[in-house]
């Protein structure tokens, strides 16, 4: 990690965070990395927002390239894999399939997840306890993790025979299912599919990064962690 990297990351320990962590690790490339800090709403800072107009992480500054900015998670993934050519096929039909792939996680598997996150972790501890939103994205996480199960049947990865950047953009997502609290049981082929990403040295020194943190992982929650997590939002909650 040096200060003349071509890639500079801006970034939180969190599941769209930690996309190019994994990719710029799995690629063995060298970048900069600056931590976003939440609780000092780093990410709603001016000189973030120049970068970010969305106020959330991830970015990348490619300072290589006249400092050319990338947001959106999908999109950083993209220009990573074009600029280093790694983890997106040349075959126009199998770059199609990843790209869809991809989309799907950024529209389907993220967003609903993400939600079913919010009215668990933050929404229910926080005194909004809303049975009818839990069970609405709760269940619409559980259909799509279906579909990733269905997709990798006789499969060892998303598309074609090698590890893309779909694996890539969607494992932290599918496997923060227990912070979801979305069962995955029958799906043996999306636990198998986490097994083999697990087993990746490159996954598992990002996932460290920019700094560790215990629970969206692991199957018991850590009750420090989880109090700690719901007390960061409790304003927000309050603001509706
Ligand atoms: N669509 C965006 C979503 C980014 C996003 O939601 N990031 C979250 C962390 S996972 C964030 O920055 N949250 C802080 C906030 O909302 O203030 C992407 O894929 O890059």
């Amino acid at each position: 990690m040096s200060a003349n990297a071509d890639i500079h990351l801006y970034t939180a320990s969190t599941m769209n965070g930690w996309k190019p962590t994994i990719f710029l690790e799995e690629a063995e490339v060298d970048y900069q990395l600056t931590h976003i800090d939440f609780s000092k709403k780093e990410q709603k800072s001016e000189w973030y927002m120049e970068l970010n107009p969305n106020g959330r992480i991830p970015t990348i500054v490619d300072r290589g390239s006249d400092n050319f900015v990338v947001f959106e998670s999908g999109a950083i993934l993209w220009y990573l894999a074009e600029k280093y050519d790694r983890f997106l096929s040349h075959d126009p039909r199998e770059r199609s399939e990843t790209l869809q792939w991809m989309m799907f996680q950024m529209g389907g598997i993220g967003p609903m997840m993400g939600q079913a996150m919010y009215f668990h972790r933050i929404a229910a501890p926080n005194g909004q306890e809303e049975a009818f939103s839990i069970k609405r994205y709760v269940d619409e996480s559980r259909r799509l993790l279906e579909v990733l199960d269905k997709r990798l049947e006789g499969r060892q990865y998303l598309v074609g025979d090698a590890y893309s950047i779909a694996d890539i953009i969607t494992f932290p997502w599918a496997r923060a299912y227990s912070w979801a609290k979305t069962p995955i049981d029958g799906l043996e082929n999306l636990k198998g599919w986490f097994d083999r990403i697990d087993a990746r040295p490159a996954v598992q020194k990002a996932l460290q990064k920019p700094k560790p943190v215990p629970a969206f992982w692991s199957s018991a929650d850590e009750e420090k962690f989880l109090a700690e997590n719901a007390a960061r939002f409790a304003s927000d909650v309050k603001a509706g």
